[in-house]
């Protein structure tokens, strides 16, 4: 062989001829009769700035992954596409004027061009794009599905109105109540909405949660978002100012505390709570009430200090006939429960702060071991542990659990209250007042109402417009073209208008992993045998970012098509992994702000700007030899300022600015460095923070691997290895199987890097069976590199290395006949010895104090005690 390591001229090769070829697309004849594996990654939006690294680590993983099951006999389906519509591509065609098909063109031809340089196994025919009309036709029939269930329905509901922009903002836009683009006050104005009643499916996105092989972390998020909780409704009657009997319900999670309620609290905004208020009370609860209007909901869940006032008005306790006062507070939330609470001192920490600032007396009910009291013998905090009920008569020396029983029993016996569950998360807003989305399939007729547009009508097409500005009426673009709006009644074929808000960003990819394996199918959005073979995802790949908005949207579709009888599985997504983010130090220089993710340095050439996407080693070592300075870290110093550069880390991708282009790293390396460079540089399912230089060593590396099979195969190999080639290769075997599996595949990486160490003072004493195993296994990390060796190295002209059996490795090859052992002296290294491997630890004690070196370092010294960790160390203590 003797052949140069030179990727630039086999990695766009084999690429060219994997596509030509059909190598990895899932109609290859080959694989016709392989068992389906879907392994899928979460799609991008096509940014203008491209791929970053960041995108890197997650489809790189994802990629490891498939080739890994391929290489079991799957054919793996990992497709790709482009989640199109959304906020940055309609703000773009908001200030350049152009079509954001048009400008998004540009942006997916080159995200293209860089996810195809990955050398990834991506089936390019099955490539998505949620904006084409194929596509969203089928979002707009499963919107009709829902409607059709009812699950899809309007209501009044506030919208973000910026008055000086007049326009309608997302969430997004709105930054600390104030409009992201002119900074002006935020006003929240009601408009009709349509709405997605997810609501109803929130005991089955919580249950279902435990078939699921995902991180337990995920799983706690979706929980807690939708925030289930058990307790009762309590009546308590209110005699209110007008001298009518009302009742006033509560909602509680502890109704066995109803004995220690010693104040009720209703919300500023509920309905009722005028009618509570007494003449003398008017003045200041008025003034409260209004005050409240003005703050926002976050801060008064948040507010430190408590506020309130006294309505004038008493509700009675319907356990114990006790009047207890009404007050009003913001702590009390109208949008959960009923908004109205019974206030606990004793027992909740809220209510706690409130009885003290207020004056009002606080009952214990609960003793349990660790309740605080102060000097006088008062609770010094609410005790909100467990323990036995007391002060309340019939529940006295009951513990918590049989106390809430016992009191929801009591309580519908006397009709004052009832068992419920409640949830914190709402309805789903399904409605932006935005051109860049798919339209809402639904026509207003004067005589028939609401009225959804017949399937056989779909796609309602996203007309042309001339300008994407919302309009000053709070509705969307679509409203000014007139076109669009007037059309026929579908039932009684009068003049009727359509809908003109459009869906929101999260539409498109609450489906989308349904269609990639049958994009091309005209009568379903797929068919029921495709779905079968394919579905559901086995292995979901993403950042924790979406761990509740997405995959419970997705979920919540999911569920819905289920119970439509058109997908035959209640979960999408068997298995997820979460890749941990790339992040970035935020450099910040305040005479140059526009480079805050540069670096200035000091170099003999004077003051540079660096690139940190360039291999920045050598100029920061120059700049320490000329300056001399060891601290602080030049890194961390901005050389103009002084000041320390680094303001914050930030994630990768959070602006334009801070993503590194992968473009010129492989250009400089390659491909397959990148690659194993992602996946070396730290746990994939941890953050790591970016640094471009050990994109070289990994380069390196992949020279070292190449130099061990050219010399093999230069010096010969032998029809076997011998013992010790046979142990390094099934070693290398087992460990790497071990950690993909794991899916460390950052070990799995170190694994191949001490193997080549080793068997480069080898070569010669492997079988070409052997070597090519280690390129078997070594191809789903560098798939270039093995495939251009699988050929060149080892002359095979008609197969590909993915074709390849996944190779098995031989325990009995694994043993070793001597272990080796660092011998230490009071815990430091001196020596290190072989010894066998099945010498018992006397007997390696022997070894070690008759060994004439180590008689040597003792100098005389006397041995106090000799400890042996087996396999691994012996430690000797000496003396004193
Ligand atoms: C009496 C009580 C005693 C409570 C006690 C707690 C501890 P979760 O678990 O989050 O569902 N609450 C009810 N509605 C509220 C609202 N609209 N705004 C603010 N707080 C409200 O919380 C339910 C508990 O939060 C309820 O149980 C109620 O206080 C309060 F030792 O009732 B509890
Ligand atoms: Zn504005
Ligand atoms: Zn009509």
């Amino acid at each position: 062989m003797g052949m140069l390591f030179e990727p630039s001229k086999y990695e766009k090769k084999w690429r060219d001829i994997w596509e030509r070829e059909g190598t990895y697309s899932i109609d290859n004849p080959l694989k016709k009769d392989w068992p389906k594996y879907y392994c899928l990654d979460m799609f991008p939006y096509p940014s203008g700035s491209g791929l970053h690294v960041g995108h890197w680590r997650g489809y790189v993983l994802s990629d490891v992954w498939s080739r890994y099951m391929g290489l079991h006999g799957y054919n793996v389906l990992h497709p790709m596409g482009w989640d199109n519509f959304g906020l940055p591509a309609e703000n773009f065609a908001i200030k350049h004027r152009v079509h954001p098909n048009v400008s998004t063109k540009a942006n997916i031809e080159n995200m293209r061009r860089q996810l195809k340089e990955m050398g990834c196994v991506f089936d390019w025919n099955y490539e998505l794009n949620t904006t084409h009309p194929n596509y969203y036709k089928w979002t707009q029939f499963i919107f009709l599905k829902m409607y059709e269930r009812g699950l899809a329905y309007r209501k009044e509901m506030p919208v973000n109105w910026c008055p000086s922009c007049k326009a309608v903002l997302a969430n997004e836009e709105v930054i600390d109540g104030a409009c992201e683009r002119c900074h002006s006050e935020v006003h929240r104005i009601n408009r009709q909405q349509w709405m997605l009643r997810i609501t109803a499916y929130a005991d089955r996105l919580i249950d279902d949660l435990d078939e699921l092989e995902w991180p337990e972390k995920v799983k706690e998020m979706q929980r807690n978002w939708i925030g289930r909780s058990y307790g009762a409704d309590v009546d308590f009657e209110v005699t209110d100012i007008h001298g009518e009997r009302k009742t006033l319900t509560v909602f509680t999670t502890r109704p066995d505390t109803l004995f220690g309620a010693t104040f009720v609290v209703v919300a500023p905004e509920h309905p009722d709570v005028r009618s509570f208020i007494s003449p003398d009370c008017f003045d200041d609860a008025d003034a409260y009430i209004k005050a409240t209007a003005k703050k926002a909901e976050r801060d008064r869940m948040t507010d430190k200090e408590k506020t309130g006032v006294f309505t004038g008005s008493y509700a009675v306790n319907p356990v114990n006939g006790t009047k207890i006062p009404i007050w009003i507070s913001d702590y009390v939330l109208i949008s959960y429960g009923t908004g109205a609470i019974m206030a606990v001192p004793a027992h909740d920490t809220r209510d706690f702060e409130f009885a003290k600032k207020f004056d009002i007396p606080i009952i214990e009910v609960i003793k349990g071991a660790e309740a605080k009291y102060d000097e006088n013998g008062q609770l010094a905090e609410a005790y909100v542990g467990d323990g036995v009920h007391v002060n309340s008569e019939y529940l006295d020396g009951l513990g918590v659990e049989d106390s809430k029983m016992r009191v929801i029993e009591e309580l519908e016996r006397k009709h004052a209250g009832k068992k419920v569950t409640r949830y914190k998360f709402r309805d789903w807003i399904f409605a932006r007042q935005r051109y860049w989305g798919e339209p809402i399939p639904i026509v207003y007729c004067d005589d028939c109402g609401e009225v959804p547009v017949p399937y056989d009508q779909l796609p309602v097409l996203l007309p042309e417009v001339e300008s994407y500005e919302p309009t000053d009426d709070a509705s969307s673009p679509l409203a000014k073209i007139p076109e669009f709006v007037n059309t026929v009644c579908p039932k009684c074929g009068k003049p009727a208008h359509r809908e003109t808000d459009t869906m929101p960003q999260w539409a498109g990819s609450c489906w989308y992993f349904l269609r990639y394996p049958d994009k091309y199918n005209t009568e379903a959005f797929a068919s029921k045998e495709n779905l079968e073979s394919w579905l559901p995802v086995d292995m979901y790949v993403g950042g924790i970012e979406h761990a509740v908005l997405h995959l419970l949207y997705a979920r919540f579709w999911n569920k819905v098509l289920y119970d439509e009888g058109l997908v035959p599985f209640k979960e999408p997504f068997l298995r997820l992994f979460n890749q941990g983010m790339i992040t970035r130090y935020a450099y910040t220089n305040p005479e140059h702000k526009e480079y805050i993710y540069k670096k200035y340095i000091q170099t003999e050439d004077g003051i540079q700007i660096v690139d940190p996407e360039d291999d920045i080693r050598g100029d920061v070592r120059a700049y320490r030899n000329t300056q001399k300075i060891t601290s602080p870290d030049p890194l961390e110093t901005d050389i103009l300022t002084g000041a320390p550069a680094i303001e914050s880390i930030e994630k990768m991708g959070k602006s334009v600015l801070n993503g590194v282009s992968p473009d010129k790293l492989v250009n400089r390396y390659s491909t397959d460095a990148l690659r194993l460079f992602e996946l070396f540089a730290s746990d994939p399912a941890l953050d790591f923070l970016w640094n471009s230089e050990g994109v070289a060593s990994c380069n390196n590396f992949l020279r070292r691997c190449w130099m061990f099979i050219d010399n093999s195969v230069e010096k010969g190999m032998p029809a076997e290895s011998s013992a010790a080639a046979s142990r390094a290769v099934n070693k290398l075997i087992r460990d790497v199987t071990m950690r993909i599996e794991a899916l460390k595949l950052n070990t799995a990486v170190s694994a191949f890097m001490e193997f080549v160490n080793s068997a480069t003072k080898m070569v010669g004493q492997f079988s070409q069976e052997d070597l090519e195993k280690f390129v078997i296994l070594f191809s789903p990390f560098a798939p270039h590199f093995s495939e251009e060796l699988w050929h060149s190295a080892f002359g095979h002209t008609d197969s590909n290395v993915c074709y390849q059996k996944y190779p098995e490795y031989d325990e009995s090859k694994l043993y070793e006949e001597t272990q080796n052992y660092a011998i230490q002296i009071m815990g430091k290294k001196k020596l290190s010895r072989d010894y066998a491997s099945e010498a018992t630890p006397d007997e390696i004690k022997k070894l070690v104090s008759e060994d004439a070196d180590v008689i040597a370092l003792l100098g005389g010294a006397e041995i106090a005690n000799i400890v042996v960790v087996k396999g691994r160390l012996v430690n000797i203590l000496i003396k004193k």
